[in-house]
């Protein structure tokens, strides 16, 4: 019996699993997607965004692509996780004197709660795509720490509790381009500032979906099993990428050893939602909400670079179906040191 690792949230959204063959664990919300086109003042689509539980509801982080092109990062608030609300403007990022400092652009964000403070990572310009990292303690104040790495990098996941005294992120260091490549690392800080003892984690190349570069996606969820990581894949097709989500169990002690990981995608573009939109072919996983009760699973995740979609499962059935059709290569197995 697999146990989820994490708080009871019985209000996570939900629908039951519908009857019928199915080729994933997964199944997607009938009433997607859960934000549709302009949704916001001057925001055209928000997709790629994090979520988690929040007083009595739910607190997110979304991308928000303006009217002008510009990815930023927009506060959403819910009661139920499916109809939300926006701040009027941009997230108010401050440096540690409190001074403005809101990054040039943003995207791609995580939301992690880490001994009861929040943490937002994304993706920014620091001379190049690279990592950003906040830490809020209300929602209200958003105070910028030190760039974790220099560029260029992508897809910052802090894991939600420490491990071995330290903090985790992971991330996928690559160019600044829509890059044919991309592995991902893992990195240790004992205080959010200096990041150390990087580690390889897992590389692309797991077959077809995946073949070209992967990226981590929502925080990984601590399960009896292992760290449950769900990351995104690549395929290079004729007529352009393709992105599909899949998933892994990481060593709990050591998450740079990958146990399983799955051969067969989890969720792959088969919606019009997904099919066809800003960057058709996409689904993009942020943020992922367990209940430890029941071993129920929300994913969220952006869609064609232009919605929020939302899917469903249980811990059970996801773990069995990674470990049932996992495929590991040499180097997810090592310690990730060469
Ligand atoms: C990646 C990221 C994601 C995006 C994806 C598909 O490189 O930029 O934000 O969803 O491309 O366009």
């Amino acid at each position: 019996m697999v146990k989820l690792i994490c708080p009871d949230a019985p209000n996570i959204p939900w629908q039951d699993k519908p009857a019928g063959f199915a080729n994933s664990p997964l199944w997607r919300y009938s009433g997607n997607p859960v934000i549709g086109r302009n949704p916001h003042k001057d925001v055209a689509r928000i997709f790629n965004s994090a979520v988690l539980p929040w007083e009595n509801g739910f607190i997110g982080v979304f991308r928000g692509e303006k009217t002008d092109g510009v990815p930023s990062l927009y506060l959403g608030r819910s009661d139920d996780g499916i109809k939300w609300s926006f701040d009027e403007d941009r997230i108010p990022f401050v440096d540690g004197e409190g001074k403005p400092f809101i990054p040039v652009y943003a995207y791609d964000p995580r939301l992690v709660e880490v001994e009861g403070a929040y943490y937002i990572i994304w993706c920014q310009d620091f001379y190049g795509a690279s990592l950003g990292i906040a830490k809020t303690e209300d929602f209200k104040t958003f105070t910028r720490l030190e760039n974790p790495f220099i560029p260029y990098n992508r897809n910052g996941v802090l894991f939600p509790r420490k491990v071995n005294g330290n903090y985790l992120l992971m991330s996928r260091p690559s160019d600044s381009g829509h890059t044919p490549f991309g592995d991902i690392f893992i990195s240790e800080s004992p205080d959010l500032v200096f990041w150390g003892k990087h580690r390889h984690v897992m590389g692309k190349g797991g077959g077809w979906w995946q073949d070209l570069k992967i990226g981590g996606g929502p925080a990984p969820i601590e399960t009896s099993e292992g760290w449950l990581l769900f990351y995104h894949g690549v395929a290079n097709t004729c007529n352009g990428y393709v992105y599909s989500f899949g998933g892994a169990l990481l060593d709990i002690d050591n998450p740079s050893i990958v146990k399983y990981r799955s051969a067969n995608f989890l969720l792959t573009p088969e919606e019009w939602y997904e099919e066809r939109g800003f960057v058709p072919n996409v689904v993009f996983p942020c943020a992922a909400l367990g209940d430890a009760a029941t071993g129920r699973i929300a994913i969220y995740y952006g869609a064609a670079d232009s919605y929020v979609g939302l899917c469903f499962g249980y811990a059970q059935e996801i773990v069995d179906f990674v470990k049932e059709r996992s495929k590991l290569s040499e180097s997810d197995t090592e310690l990730g040191i060469r």
